[in-house]
C-alpha cells in the first residue's frame, strides 16, 4: 500500500511537477536519485527503497539509467521531454480503455492525448479495460493502427509495453466492446 503511494507520488514528480520539491529534469526526463531523496519530505525514501519500487512496479513505470543514479518515467509525462523514442511499426489493430461517458465526444473529435504528450494505446484487450475502468464503466476501443500507420502517423512504444500517437481520428476506431 505505502509503496502503491510512493508510486504515484513519483508519477507525479517525475510525469507532471518536479518543481514541487525543486527536482530538475534533464531533457529525457531523469532526475538524480540522490537529490530526489534528499527534496522528498513528504517520504522517507532511500535508494534501496526506490530500486524495489521500480524493479517490482507492476507497469514497470520507472527506468533507473545504467549507473544506478538516475530515474525517470517511462512515460506519461505532462510535462516536455525527450523519451528517446523511435518510431516503429505498430500491430494491426491496438486497443484504448475508455469511459462510456467519453464515447460520445471521441466519436465526434476523435482521441485526444489532452494534458499528456500522446495518446495511450496498448496491444492488450484486458490492459484496456483496467485503464478504461478507472473512469467509469469501461469501453474498448480498437483502432486500425495499420491503417493509420500506412496514412502516415507516427508510433512509438515504451519500454513498458505502452503505445504513444499523436492523435486517433474517430473513423479510425473501428469497433467499441464493453
Ligand atoms: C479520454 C495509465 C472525451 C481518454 C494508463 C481517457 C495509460 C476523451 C481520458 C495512461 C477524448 C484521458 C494514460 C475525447 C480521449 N473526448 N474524452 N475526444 N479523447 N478521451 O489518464 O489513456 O497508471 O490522460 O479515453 O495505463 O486513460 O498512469 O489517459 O479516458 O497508459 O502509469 O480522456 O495512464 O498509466 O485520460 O491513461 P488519461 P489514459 P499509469
Amino acid at each position: 500500500m505505502e509503496n502503491k503511494k510512493i508510486s504515484k507520488y513519483l508519477s507525479l514528480i517525475l510525469r507532471h511537477q518536479p518543481q514541487l520539491i525543486n527536482l530538475e529534469l534533464d531533457s529525457h526526463g531523469w532526475a538524480d536519485i540522490n537529490t530526489l531523496i534528499l527534496n522528498t519530505k513528504k517520504y522517507t525514501l532511500t535508494p534501496e527503497l526506490i530500486y524495489d519500487l521500480v524493479r517490482g512496479n507492476d507497469k514497470q513505470r520507472f527506468a533507473i539509467s545504467d549507473d544506478g543514479k538516475k530515474i525517470r518515467a517511462n512515460q506519461g509525462h505532462s510535462i516536455q521531454i525527450d523519451l528517446d523514442l523511435t518510431a516503429i511499426q505498430p500491430p494491426k489493430v491496438l486497443y484504448h480503455g475508455t469511459a462510456s461517458r467519453f464515447l460520445q465526444s471521441i466519436h465526434a473529435k476523435g482521441l485526444l492525448k489532452g494534458e499528456r504528450h500522446h495518446v495511450h494505446l496498448t496491444e492488450s484487450a484486458d490492459t484496456a479495460r483496467m485503464v478504461g475502468s478507472r473512469y467509469g464503466s469501461a469501453v474498448i476501443l480498437t483502432i486500425d493502427s495499420e491503417l493509420m500507420h500506412q496514412q502516415g502517423a507516427q508510433f512509438y512504444k515504451t519500454k513498458n509495453d505502452v503505445w504513444l500517437v499523436e492523435y486517433v481520428p474517430a473513423d479510425k476506431i473501428v469497433n467499441n466492446d464493453t
